[in-house]
């Protein structure tokens, strides 16, 4: 099982790997801006989860600089993710908006769709 597991993740990377998407290219002042608002999310992920690679692969294509938390390694991420919340379940968005309130994204398509809403370039 553990091995089957191991073989599952590493295909899981190797997919992610090889389909790495084109990220796309902002000036300098435009990505300045998008990477400071990106500074105010975070990324509550499992390394070899398929909908977490989904979510990561978004962020490479919108050149998207987020922290990622990896809440099967880290106790004190699953701790934040559980607290905040509410479910161990990821990809989970942590989102602190400019007035400082936090809420918190779950499901990968609707990760995406709020990634792209709010940051692809092709938006007025
Ligand atoms: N429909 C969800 C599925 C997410 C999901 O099933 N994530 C798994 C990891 S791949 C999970 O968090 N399971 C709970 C656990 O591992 O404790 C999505 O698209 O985000």
């Amino acid at each position: 099982m553990f091995l089957a597991r191991w073989i599952l993740g590493a295909i899981i990377l190797l997919v992610e790997r090889l389909y790495s998407p084109k990220p796309v290219q902002r000036d300098n002042d435009t990505q300045a801006a998008v990477d400071n608002e990106t500074a105010q999310l975070t990324l509550y992920q499992y390394k070899a989860c398929p909908f977490c690679v989904k979510v990561r692969m978004a962020m490479k294509r919108q050149s998207l600089s987020i922290e990622t938390r990896d809440a099967k390694r880290s106790d004190s991420a699953k701790a934040e993710l559980l607290a905040g919340g509410g479910v161990l379940k990821v990809p989970c968005l942590k989102i602190v908006d400019p007035q400082g309130a936090t809420s918190w994204l779950y499901e990968s398509s609707d990760i995406i769709v709020y990634l792209n809403d709010r940051f692809s370039p092709n938006v007025a």
